[in-house]
Parts: C-alpha cells; sequence; structure tokens
C-alpha cells in the first residue's frame, strides 16, 4: 500500500519551478511562540487602521503601492475577458457600498449575492463589507426553495443577481415579508417590477472615495449557509476578525508570494470560494484569476496555461474528474508556471497525491476546515514531507485532537479514532448559527469545539481523517471509515469514483457497500464486482471488503463537490433523505 508513503520535499525539486523558500518558514519554528498577533501587526492593527475587511482588501493594497496590479482576472463562459486592478476594486467595492447605502440598505442588514461568478460578485462582496452590512453568498444554482428557505431564516433586505435568476427571485420573494431590495446587475432593457433596481457597473459613477463602516473585530461579516452534517441548513455567522487568520492561512499554507497568480476554482456560496477565493488572496495583494464557467479538463488545463496560473486550490472531486481523463490532455498543455498545488473538501486519497506528482510534477497538498472554522484548521504545509492520505499537521495558533467519543478527552494513544477537537477561539470560527443558539451549543463539549469528523493522529503529529461522524459504519462492533475503503477502492484501475456507505445486516448490524463509478472503457460485470472486492479485502480486511458493488453512472453530490453519503446510507435502510436542497442535479 502506498497509503502513508512520505513524499519528501526532495521530490519536489524540478528544474522547471525557481525554488522559493515558503512563506511559513518551517513549521516547528512558526508554531513556537506563536500568536495571531503576528498576522494583526501585518495587517496594521493597532496602528489605528481600519478593521473592516472591505478595506482591507483593497484600499490597504493600494497604499502598499499595487494599486495598478490587477486583482482579479476574470474569464466568462464563451471566453469574454475582463481585468480589475486593485484600485478599480477599491473604487468599484466604494461604488457599490455607496450605492446600497443610498437606497437604505445599512450596517449589520443581510444582503444575499445570488450571481454567478461574474465580476459583480467579486466586487460587491467587498462593497458589502465596507457598508458594514452583512455578505450572504448563495449558489445561483440554487432552486427558489433552497433560496427562499436561506433568505427567510436570514431576514434578508436586498438580493443582487443577474436578470436569468430573476424569475427564481421573483417566485422566492412572495415568501420573503423582509425582502425590500432586488438589484440586477445586468438588467439592460428588461422590464423590472416593484422593488427592482438595475445596476450596472460600468455606467454608475465612480465614488472614489467611501467612508468605510468603522467594523469592529466582531463585528458580523459574512453569513455562509451550511448543510453540515445532519443535512439541515445553518447559517454560520462570521466577524470582521477572521480577516486575521484567513490572511495568514493564505499566506502560510498556500503560500502566495506577490508575484503568483493564484486560482481558486470554488464558487463563493462554498466558503472555500470566499475565505481563499476573495479574503484570502486580496488581503495579501495577489492577482487571482477567475472563471465562470464548469468543469471540463480541456478547459481547464487551457486555462491554467493561458493565464500561467502558479498557486491553485483545488478540491479531490475536481481531481478524481481530472483523473479519469488520464494524462493524455495533461500533455497537451504547458503547466510549467504551476508551483504549488492545495486541496479542500473532501478527502485527498493517497492515489490523488501520488497521480498529480506524477501528472503535474507537484503533488496537491490536503488541507481541512470547515465553514464553521472559517481558515484552514489542519494541513500539509509547502516545505513539510507529505504523507499521502494524511491531512497533516494543525496550523500554528490551532491546537487539534483526537477526543474519546464519549469522555471527549483527548486520546494519547497515536492511531485510535475518535473526534477531531479544536481549542475555541481562533479568529475566524464562527461565532453563533444565525437563529439556532441550541445547534451552536451542541458544537461543544468539555472546552471543545467538535469538528463532526473522525479521525486519528499518529506518532508523527500527523492528522488522518477517517469519517463524518454519521458515514462511520459499524460492522460487527468493528468501525470503518468510509475513507480508508474508497482510498482502496480508487487504486483499482478500473474505478474512477466511489462512496462507502453502511448498508443494513441481520448478522453484522451493517456492512460495507461500495457504490463505483468506472472509467471510461471499462464496463460494470459480476467478474469485476468480485475482482474489486477481492481487492479492497487483500488491501484492508475482510471486515472493510465490500459485500455489495453497485455500479453507478454519478454519485450524489453537493454544489461544492462532495459526495453524499448520508443519502445513498438513507436509500439503504429506508430512511427519508432529509434536506436535499444542496445537492447536484445531474
Ligand atoms: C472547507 C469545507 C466541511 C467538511 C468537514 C469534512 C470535509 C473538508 C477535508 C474534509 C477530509 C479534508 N472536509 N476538508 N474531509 N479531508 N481535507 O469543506 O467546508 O463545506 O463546511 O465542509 O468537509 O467532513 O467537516 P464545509
Amino acid at each position: 500500500m502506498r497509503n502513508g508513503e512520505t513524499i519528501g520535499p526532495a521530490l519536489l525539486e524540478l528544474p522547471r519551478t525557481e525554488v522559493r523558500p515558503p512563506n511559513i518558514g518551517s513549521w516547528e519554528e512558526a508554531r513556537k511562540g506563536f500568536a495571531w498577533s503576528v498576522a494583526e501587526r501585518e495587517l496594521g492593527w493597532g496602528r489605528g487602521d481600519p478593521v473592516n475587511i472591505g478595506w482591507n482588501l483593497s484600499d490597504r493594497i493600494c497604499r502598499l503601492g499595487r494599486a495598478q496590479k490587477p486583482a482579479l482576472v476574470w474569464e466568462g463562459a464563451e471566453g469574454q475577458e475582463r481585468c480589475y486592478t486593485f484600485d478599480d476594486l477599491r473604487v468599484l467595492s466604494n461604488t457599490m457600498a455607496a450605492w446600497l447605502g443610498e437606497r437604505g440598505v445599512g450596517p449589520g442588514e443581510r444582503v444575499c449575492l445570488f450571481l454567478d461568478r461574474v465580476p459583480e460578485l467579486y466586487l460587491a462582496f467587498v462593497g458589502i463589507l465596507k457598508l458594514g452590512a452583512v455578505v450572504q453568498p448563495l449558489f445561483s444554482a440554487f432552486g427558489e426553495e433552497s433560496l427562499a428557505t436561506r433568505l427567510l431564516d436570514a431576514g434578508t433586505c436586498c438580493v443582487v443577481t443577474q436578470r436569468k435568476h430573476l424569475p427564481k427571485v421573483r417566485r422566492a420573494r412572495t415568501l420573503l415579508p423582509d425582502l425590500r431590495l432586488v438589484v440586477v446587475v445586468d438588467a439592460g432593457d428588461a422590464k423590472l417590477g416593484e422593488g427592482e433596481v438595475a445596476f450596472d457597473l460600468d455606467a454608475e459613477p465612480r465614488v472614489e472615495s467611501y467612508e468605510v463602516f468603522p467594523a469592529q473585530p466582531e463585528t458580523p461579516s459574512v453569513l455562509h449557509y451550511t448543510s453540515g452534517t445532519t443535512g439541515q441548513p445553518k447559517g454560520a455567522q462570521h466577524v470582521h476578525r477572521s480577516l486575521v487568520s484567513q490572511f495568514l492561512t493564505t499566506k502560510w499554507v498556500l503560500d502566495l508570494k506577490e508575484d503568483d497568480v493564484y486560482w481558486c476554482n470554488a464558487d463563493p456560496g462554498w466558503v472555500t470560494g470566499t475565505s481563499y477565493g476573495i479574503i484570502g488572496p486580496w488581503s495579501n495583494g495577489v492577482t487571482q484569476v477567475v472563471l465562470d464557467a464548469g468543469f471540463g479538463a480541456e478547459r481547464w488545463y487551457s486555462f491554467l496555461e493561458k493565464r500561467r496560473v502558479t498557486v491553485w486550490y483545488s478540491a479531490p472531486t475536481a481531481i478524481r474528474l481530472l483523473m479519469k481523463e488520464g494524462l493524455v490532455p495533461v500533455r497537451r498543455h504547458d503547466l510549467s508556471a504551476l508551483r504549488h498545488l492545495a486541496s479542500v473538501g473532501e478527502p485527498l486519497n493517497p492515489e490523488a497525491v501520488h497521480w498529480s506528482r506524477d501528472a503535474y510534477g507537484l503533488p496537491f497538498h490536503d488541507t481541512f476546515w470547515q465553514t464553521e472554522t472559517g481558515c484552514i484548521v489542519v494541513s500539509n504545509y509547502p516545505g513539510m514531507p507529505i504523507k499521502a492520505g494524511s491531512m497533516g499537521k494543525p496550523f500554528p495558533g490551532i491546537t487539534a485532537a483526537i477526543l474519546d467519543l464519549k469522555t471527549f478527552e483527548p486520546i494519547a494513544e497515536p492511531g485510535r479514532v475518535g473526534m477531531i477537537g479544536l481549542v475555541p477561539g481562533w479568529p475566524s470560527m464562527i461565532r453563533g448559527y444565525w437563529n439556532n443558539p441550541a445547534g451552536y451549543a451542541k458544537k461543544f463539549a468539555n472546552g471543545w469545539y467538535l469538528t463532526g469528523d473522525r479521525g486519528t493522529v499518529d506518532a508523527d503529529g500527523y492528522f488522518w481523517f477517517v469519517g463524518r461522524d454519521d458515514d462511520v459504519i459499524n460492522t460487527g462492533g468493528h468501525l470503518v471509515g468510509p475513507f480508508e475503503v474508497e482510498s482502496a477502492l480508487l487504486e483499482h484501475p478500473a474505478v474512477a469514483e466511489s462512496a462507502a456507505v453502511a448498508k443494513p445486516d441481520p448478522v453484522n448490524m451493517e456492512v460495507v457497500k461500495a457504490f463505483v463509478t468506472l472509467k471510461p472503457g471499462r464496463e460494470a460485470s459480476p467478474d469485476l464486482e468480485l475482482e474489486i472486492m477481492n481487492f479492497v479485502r487483500k488491501r484492508l480486511s475482510p471486515i472493510a471488503m465490500p459485500q455489495e458493488i453497485a455500479f453507478v453512472p454519478s454519485l450524489p453530490r453537493t454544489r461544492s463537490g462532495k459526495i453524499v453519503r448520508r443519502v445513498l446510507r438513507a436509500q439503504e435502510f429506508g430512511e427519508p433523505l432529509g434536506d436535499v436542497s444542496t445537492l447536484m442535479e445531474d
């Protein structure tokens, strides 16, 4: 098994990349005497500079002498291009903030962004924060019901959207007494109804100077709706102080340097697309590129090549889809500008780490975090040896432990499975769930913040993911983590993707059932099923071997790309599917 094999930094020394020391220096050194005030000082806090995130992403960067540097290089699905400098970002976010303020949107009110990844999404995000309002980004692919639930819960007063999403907003609006203003960024000659107003970024008079809302560190900033482990949408409330850890984790984990061209392919409807698709890179004054188009290996490689992307933050789903396409499309492109790759959202199978090293000459670095943590909390750092399949080590300033599932006391011995817990209090931890104090209270026990994920820690202090609390399979009293089974499945040459879930069993209570999609050119058959079962049995154990394999065309996943095992499990148990509003339709 290659699981756990160490990939040392030596292997990263590729002739094509200039080797510069990582921003973090060494993890051990960075951890010694760490204080978040390191980042606060760098951000100028204490000198009386504004704390407001919006100001920090734009005005502060201009003041550092980067006003004319591109902040956003945008490409649309049809190849359209737009480029905005940090000065444009400063002025256009001012414009948005002033415009909304004039129309009665006030500090603390919730403003929803219901947009594709168009430039207005990014500029309005910054503007809404400058105004002191709370920004609520939602996937524009949401249907009217998912939209209405989240807007109703948040008491949202304003939605910024596009013409093509107006019908959904209009239908949702009948249920939303608090929604006063619908802003359409591309109205053109569309006939707008009551409470609907056109905003044209290019035509609006540019607001050169704007007094940003004097946000305090604890002033609410972003409200992110997440499905969490139970599947019920919850509004995770962040505050302006989150910037401190989003800024520093971007610098140390994603290793962004001044001349980088950074691509985070996540949609801002998902926390990755805001923490590291807006706040992280711009607070570091780095150019980011955005592609407002869906997945496609050829399209993505062309984009990486054309934009000379140097640092790429992606997710296992996308990586597995790229693996499925094989090396041929990779070799058709010049990806030599790439120098650092990172991944988040789901466990990163060892196979994916090895594959990326072969395909791109660089391994993906796994990073672990949640909507609730607001920033990366456990990760693999540039310069630190990677153990393929491990999530890495806690970020300096974060104390993580594996907790006993009953007592919530830290488990001392390496390798024993428990709940991943964190000591509360880092800057970007959520301050509550909107309208749901009871749900928030459940996230803590014995002084620990509970992630709801199970894992282990090894003798070297590396953390390993086992599964979400409700995804772990209990077969005859043995706990089997889906990640381990899925990683073994992925090593089989016919398997493209997989999900391992519990299936009821009269003898063992539960057994493992695997749902598998196949690589192009492979066909499902009873022989293949047996072959794959044996393959897993040899690699893991008879207990972890799937008792049944279902070959399926695709797996249910969320809009952020996560495989939703609980839906497959519920089907096996004949239980209700729970909230499925974040599921992607195929
Ligand atoms: C950023 C984000 C959080 C849940 C988390 C865990 C899973 C995220 C992971 C990972 C294994 C990783 N998750 N990163 N599991 N390894 N590197 O994903 O936030 O959408 O709130 O999801 O995603 O189960 O608890 P969010």
